[in-house]
């Protein structure tokens, strides 16, 4: 069945701070064509913009989270230069997500296999319906992981089970990735949707920058020595205690009410 529309690939849906964008093609398991690439980036570019955003939830229409490409798709067809594409689409994708301004959650509601799985692993906190599951189906057509899963899978999970993944390509259920720490929860089909729009509300009404400097900080401390982080950590500290959060926190506090967060 071909897309409804082009345009409507991705829907984005806004509930007070909170951005949820739903990729839209059902019958192809959501995978990714050129024209869902260019929705997906553009609403996530939108959401960065929009300076009253203050969270993003990326789900899945339909029965599954993402297929990764669109493996019918003619511009990832064999013959084509993969790494072009790569460069053209995932490397950006990758790169917006990592860099949003806001926290972004993956509310995996089925198969997430391929860019697909490693689109939810670049989200910052990836929650996923019991019966979702995660395949580094890569290896089994002849490549390797991308959209950032040979950087992402040895930082969440060790080297040892992020090559086991990623050399099987096995699908992993939902339960086991929460016990590898693959992401963050799994619960109950009929609680992802409650259980994600309480978690995206409540980050929202977080203060963002801080929040989002957290996450800077503990991926770039990675690859720094214990001294760079530590001044990393008072770079960072000082330009959070220069702003308003930490003004507005410490007020809230000593007058036991409930802090209003702007800062983002
Ligand atoms: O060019 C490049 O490839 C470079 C970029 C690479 C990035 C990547 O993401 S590579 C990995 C690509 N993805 C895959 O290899 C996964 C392929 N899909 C599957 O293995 C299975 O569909 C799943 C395990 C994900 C789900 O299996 P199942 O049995 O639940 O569903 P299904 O029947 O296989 O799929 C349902 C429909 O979605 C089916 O269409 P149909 O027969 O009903 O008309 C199937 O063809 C379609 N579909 C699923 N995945 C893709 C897809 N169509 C196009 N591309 C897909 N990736």
């Amino acid at each position: 069945m071909p897309d409804p529309q082009p345009d409507e690939t991705v829907l984005a849906a806004r509930l007070g701070p909170v951005v949820t964008l739903t990729l839209n093609r059902p019958q192809a398991l959501n995978s990714f064509t050129t024209a869902l690439h260019a929705q997906l980036l553009a609403a996530l570019n939108a959401a960065a913009d929009d300076t009253t955003v203050r969270c993003v939830v990326i789900t899945g229409a339909g029965r599954g989270f993402c297929a990764g490409q669109d493996l019918a798709d003619p511009s990832a067809a064999p013959g084509q230069d993969l790494g072009a594409l790569i460069d053209r689409h995932y490397r950006p994708l990758v790169e917006r997500l990592q860099s949003m301004p806001v926290p972004v959650i993956a509310a995996v509601n089925g198969v997430a296999a391929g860019a697909g799985a490693n689109l939810a692993l670049n989200c910052d906190l990836v929650l996923a319906a019991r019966s979702a599951s995660f395949i580094q189906a890569f290896a089994k057509i002849g490549l390797l992981p991308d959209t950032g899963g040979t950087w992402l899978l040895p930082r969440l999970v060790g080297r040892q089970r992020a090559l086991g993944l990623a050399l099987l390509g096995d699908k992993l259920s939902a339960d086991e990735a929460e016990r590898f720490g693959l992401i963050w929860k799994c619960v109950d089909d009929a609680a992802l949707a409650d259980t994600v729009a309480a978690l995206a509300q409540r980050l929202a009404a977080m203060p963002t920058r801080a929040l989002v400097a957290t996450r800077a900080a503990i991926d770039a401390a990675q690859h720094l020595t214990l001294d760079e982080a530590l001044a990393g950590e008072a770079a960072a500290q000082r330009r959070l205690g220069a702003g308003h959060d930490f003004l507005e926190g410490v007020a809230a506090f000593g007058a036991k009410r409930t802090p209003v967060f702007t800062d983002r």
